[in-house]
């Protein structure tokens, strides 16, 4: 049976709504992250924390992937509002240990929100919920390591197990964590990256020869023009500010790409300069253009013709670059000389003006830099917007060179590295090989299941167990029932996880929650204290110290969890190989030694990684103009222009996150910069659509998915709030509508899925038919959540 939905345990506020923000940061963003700060961890824990927070001798900052200065240039608080709430989150003093499960059912935890389950602390003892019990209880590490020992060993085939990664996993929690799923025999290592920047991974990799983005902080401090497509990094790259900032006192211009006037693509105020704190920002968006949702592959396409155009008269493309580098040019110019502009206007919502507007930017910069996240990759067309993103850049040559290339921003603070220490369902051949050669067994190479194949093969039965080193794979993948109902499913699921979440209480029949260390926490070995290694979004490595005490003695490292698994399920040392994983939970460095023996770019992993700052990992096209493509050139590729209409009647929505949350974590209710407040349950709506759907500003609505193989979903019960959005495009909060994403809507290439493009109608809420739309199947909405919203939602205009 699947879990009851969750109550929304909001206090009885009502959504209040002002006007949005036009600029990002300024002193209040530093008022709320002391405050957040202090009130999970004190006053002392908080000094001794954000003191460290990405200083050369301290930790990593596990709130995004972007790259810290070099250790000259960092401030005395290299942090952002975000970063130290993510850090509050994991030193919060709150704690969940055995009295809480004795207090507290699955059924009852299973009402819970989001927002409560991680509010409650850090997790502090194995638990486990016995087959089909009303409870989880304690239990020791060793009887917890035989018991999924004793259950993986029991499959019929080492592919009816899953192991999950979420990208906070540091580069030799993850590589320990590949060795013991390869040494058990399968490639089944799906990763938030499925969910994330898959589609960016395969775009680059075909056209560049490698899958990661090609600049580095300097490169962005030096361009002429900085384009951010698809990202909101106010609230999500908050440090991105800075960077973007210096680039525009050294004259660069910048565009944004998005259909919301985002606050952090307008304008910032640094609370790190004197100038800032008195209150005078700096305006950053010279154009915003607000594209369509899923408009990007024509506006591309549209800029590459009108280069093209431009070029006739010379200077404007970079021929030599195109000659010596690429293949493929004539074919795209071809293609774009029959660029159908009626289909580029419908697909983009914008006139040709700023289509012009915008080719002229691109053709009046020598460097220009490329940025973009979500808005881009989650798209059924993503891949072929990403490829055509490409297209641009090459024509102008913006690639291996100063002040120019593509910068696709991650997500998770390590997913890029997780990538690079093989978390990857498909394992390149080199690097199976390099496994065998290091370790003296033979890899699977058997292709694994991604995120939306993992349940899929859990939802029919072909996936028994589950495994998620970090992460909250129920909240986070797409099809909330279908996904919920297939860890239920799972005869066993294991969760090493720092915080209670959704996964924990969607158990399979047997589960396990093996509380673990964060960032923030001393790692203490038989070799004594370890550091670990992380990857930014622009392939530096560096260590990461943790300077707390553990969060509970019972708390062990990831390396330690992940080898103590090994260990029990593959013995000490694997039959014919070469694996000690007790050398290498006793000292991390023996990891990094096997790291430099088996990663690409790697070599001398250990030395390198220990110097201060770090190493940048080589990226070919990047450093030389080197294309490690079949034909050793970078690829021009054509791809049809494609619009997509929803019915009549129907709306594109697009799921983002508040400037409140971290993922699936909900830190709080409010979206300051949105200038929604007390509630997440809101849908936002271009003012006109209210009118011709005959909805009310502030009333309630059903969120009614359709999808082409008929089927229906719903989220119930969402205020409308009137939002400077493109007609016929309305926003909502991930993960409260992931249930209308269908587990088969993915990005073509990527099987991302597609949840920034989901077709859905809005419904006004009827207030007493519940049942009748429940039916549609089971949602995760709160029933009779209604109350929680008082009407109080004032219209504001757009600007
Ligand atoms: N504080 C905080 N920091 C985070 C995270 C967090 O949750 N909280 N999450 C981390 C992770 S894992 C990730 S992946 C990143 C996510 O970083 P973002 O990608 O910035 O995250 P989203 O909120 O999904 O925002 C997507 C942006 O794309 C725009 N958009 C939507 N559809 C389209 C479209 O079709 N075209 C264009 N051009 N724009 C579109 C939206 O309006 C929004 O501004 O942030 C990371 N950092
Ligand atoms: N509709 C919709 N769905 C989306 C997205 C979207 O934009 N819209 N975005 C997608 C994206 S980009 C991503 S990356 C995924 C995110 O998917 P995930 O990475 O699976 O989700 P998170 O919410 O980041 O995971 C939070 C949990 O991680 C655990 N955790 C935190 N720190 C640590 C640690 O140091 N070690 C361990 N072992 N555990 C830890 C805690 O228990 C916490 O509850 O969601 C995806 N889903
Ligand atoms: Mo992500």
């Amino acid at each position: 049976m699947t879990t009851p939905a969750p109550q929304d345990d909001v206090p009885a506020t009502q959504v209040e709504v002002g006007p949005p923000k036009t600029t990002a940061a300024g002193v209040p963003a530093v008022l709320v992250a002391l405050n957040r700060s202090r009130e999970q961890m004190g006053v002392v824990r908080t000094a001794r924390t954000l003191t460290r927070l990405n200083q050369a001798h301290g930790f990593d900052c596990m709130g995004c992937a972007w790259p810290d200065p070099r250790p000259g240039d960092r401030s005395r608080a290299e942090f952002c509002e975000n970063g130290a709430k993510a850090v509050a989150e994991e030193a919060t003093v709150r704690r969940v240990g055995p009295d809480f499960f004795a207090a507290h059912s699955l059924q009852d935890l299973a009402t819970r929100s989001d927002y409560w389950l991680g509010q409650q602390g850090r997790l502090t003892h194995p638990m486990v919920r016995r087959d089909g019990a009303d409870h989880y209880t304690p239990i020791s590490w060793d009887e917890a390591f035989a018991l999924v020992a004793s259950r993986l060993r029991a499959l019929g085939s080492p592919d009816e197990a899953v192991f999950y990664t979420s990208g906070r996993a540091s580069n030799e929690a993850a590589f320990v964590y590949q060795l013991f799923v390869r040494a058990f025999g399968t490639n089944n290592l799906p990763d938030c990256s499925n969910m994330c920047h898959e589609s960016t991974s395969v775009a680059l990799a075909e056209t560049i020869g490698i899958g990661k983005g090609s600049v580095s902080l300097d490169d962005v401090h030096q361009a002429d023009l900085v384009v951010i497509c698809g990202q909101n990094p106010g609230t999500n790259h908050p440090r991105m500010l800075t960077a973007l900032e210096k680039a525009k006192q050294r004259g660069a211009r910048i565009l944004a790409v998005n259909p919301l006037p985002e606050a952090g693509l307008l304008g910032f105020r640094n609370p790190q300069t004197p100038r800032g704190v008195s209150g005078v920002g700096t305006t950053l968006a010279d154009l915003h253009l607000p594209i369509r949702t899923n408009g990007d592959l024509a506006l591309f396409q549209a800029v590459g013709a009108l280069l093209l155009d431009a070029d006739a008269a010379g200077g404007v493309l970079d021929h030599d670059f195109v000659e010596r580098h690429t293949e493929g040019f004539e074919a795209w110019r071809k293609h774009l000389a029959e660029l159908d502009w009626d289909r580029v206007l419908e697909a983009t919502g914008l006139d040709r003006a700023q289509i012009e507007q915008t080719a002229a930017m691109f053709a009046g910069s020598r460097r220009t830099v490329i940025c973009w996240a979500m808005g881009i990759t989650q798209h059924r067309n993503a891949v072929a917007t990403i490829k055509e993103i490409v297209n641009v850049a090459l024509a102008q040559g913006n690639i291996g060179k100063p002040g120019a290339g593509l910068c696709p921003v991650r997500g998770h603070s390590n997913v890029q590295g997780d990538r690079t220490m093989g978390i990857w369902e498909k394992l390149p051949t080199h690097f199976g090989d390099a496994l065998r050669d290091e370790f003296g067994f033979e890899p699977p190479r058997r292709r694994g299941l991604d995120v939306v194949d993992s349940v899929r093969a859990l939802r029919d039965g072909s996936a028994k167990v589950f495994v998620a080193l970090g992460g909250n794979f129920a909240a986070a993948a797409p099809d909330t029932p279908v996904t919920y109902a297939a860890l239920e499913s799972a005869d066993l699921t294991v969760h090493v996880s720092t915080k209670l979440n959704r996964s924990h209480v969607t158990a399979g029949r047997t589960s396990l929650i093996l509380p673990t260390l964060g960032r923030t926490e001393v790692d203490l070995q038989e070799s004594g204290p370890q550091s670990v290694s992380v990857e930014d979004s622009m392939s530096a490595v560096h260590l990461s110290h943790g300077p707390l005490d553990p969060a509970g003695p019972l708390l062990r490292s990831e390396v330690a969890i992940i080898t103590g698994l090994a260990e029990a399920t593959l013995g000490s040392a694997p039959e014919g190989s070469r694996i000690d994983w007790a050398a290498m939970r006793a000292d991390y460095r023996r990891i990094r030694e096997h790291i430099a023996h088996v990663v690409p770019g790697c070599e001398a992993y250990p030395e390198k990684v220990e110097q201060p700052g770090g190493f940048v990992l080589p990226h070919p096209p990047r450093d030389s103009r080197t294309f490690e493509t079949p034909d050793g050139r970078a690829q021009f590729t054509v791809s049809p222009l494609d619009v997509l209409r929803v019915p009549d009647g129907h709306v594109l929505l697009q799921s983002l996150r508040s400037h409140d949350q971290f993922n699936t974590t909900v830190y709080g209710h409010d979206d300051r910069y949105r200038g929604i407040s007390g509630g997440r349950d809101v849908v936002m709506v271009h003012p006109d659509d209210i009118t011709a759907f005959g909805l009310e500003a502030g009333g309630l609505v059903d969120l009614v998915g359709t999808w082409e193989d008929g089927s229906v979903r719903v989220v119930r019960g969402f205020r409308v709030v009137p939002y400077d959005t493109p007609r016929g495009c309305v926003a909502a909060y991930y993960p409260e509508v992931n249930p209308l994403v269908p587990l088969d809507s993915t990005a073509v290439g990527s099987n991302c899925p597609t949840s920034k493009s989901v077709v859905i109608r809005l419904a006004p809420t009827a207030s007493a038919d519940h049942a009748a739309v429940r039916a549609f199947g089971p949602s995760p909405r709160p029933v009779g959540s209604d109350d929680h919203h008082k009407s109080g939602v004032q219209p504001h205009h757009l600007s």
